[in-house]
């Protein structure tokens, strides 16, 4: 193996030991647990109905945000790991792509009822970037922070789950900035505003803590197959 292999494959190691930590969670959190969910259509990847209730499919993909586009030319970009882990990591844009890259088709669902179907995302898995920085034992939840001020926070077991993705490219192309290009976050089994677009910190909580949308009434668990949208 090439020392470049070997290093790739202590962060997965790294990965695989952290999820391992959170199999039983991840399990048992709401996609899982619920025997008859809400919606219609065939099983989706993670055994849910392909189309939550109350969504109907979009064609086109909508442009939500609070209205400032931030531009982050690559080489002033940065994504920061830290609170409770062992060490707090920075990431440039060529160590993040240095990491082990991932591609996989999922749904995208937004609270405003618009889901979009089929999307082929690429990028890095959730848990292999906080791997990189070692989580603490206590750490049970994560708020994510934006370049445009934007935070949103999610149960660490949820953030763990294989299809949760740091993503820069959507059906091929490079994520337009639009749609939170360079880098953001994807939650296919939560509503869309759990993922930060302009994504550029991931802060590990050891208690829960309510990002934007959450202390303005969102839903702080957002599942789609249980219509749980507002709180
Ligand atoms: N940084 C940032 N991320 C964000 C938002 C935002 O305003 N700023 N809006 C959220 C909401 S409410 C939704 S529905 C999705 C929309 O993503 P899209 O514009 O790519 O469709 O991004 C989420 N992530
Ligand atoms: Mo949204």
């Amino acid at each position: 193996m090439s020392e470049l292999d070997e290093k790739a494959q202590r962060i997965v190691d790294a990965r695989m030991r952290l999820r391992e930590r959170f199999l039983d969670k991840i399990k048992q959190s709401p996609a899982q647990a619920d025997e008859r969910p809400m919606g219609t259509g065939e099983a989706n990847r993670h055994g849910m109905p392909k189309l939550p209730p109350g969504q109907h499919e979009s064609k086109s993909w909508p442009i939500l945000d609070l209205g400032v586009k931030p531009e982050i030319p690559l080489e002033q970009w940065s994504l920061k790991i830290d609170g409770a882990v062992e060490q707090s990591v920075t990431l440039d844009w060529a160590q993040l792509m240095a990491l082990p890259q991932v591609e996989l088709a999922a749904d995208f669902h937004c609270v405003t009822a618009w889901s979009l179907m089929d999307s082929t995302w690429r990028g890095v898995p959730f848990s292999t970037v906080v791997a990189l920085a070692g989580v603490k034992p206590d750490a049970t939840h994560v708020m994510t922070y934006a370049y445009d001020g934007y935070t949103t926070n999610v149960p660490l077991e949820e953030a763990l789950k294989d299809d949760v993705l740091l993503v820069h490219h959507w059906n091929g192309k490079p994520l337009p900035r639009d749609h939170g290009g360079p880098l953001r976050m994807i939650t296919p089994q939560l509503y869309a505003w759990k993922g930060a677009k302009w994504i550029n910190r991931i802060e590990l909580l050891t208690r829960d803590r309510k990002g934007f949308w959450e202390v303005r009434g969102y839903s702080n668990s957002a599942h789609p197959w249980r219509d749980d949208r507002y709180s």
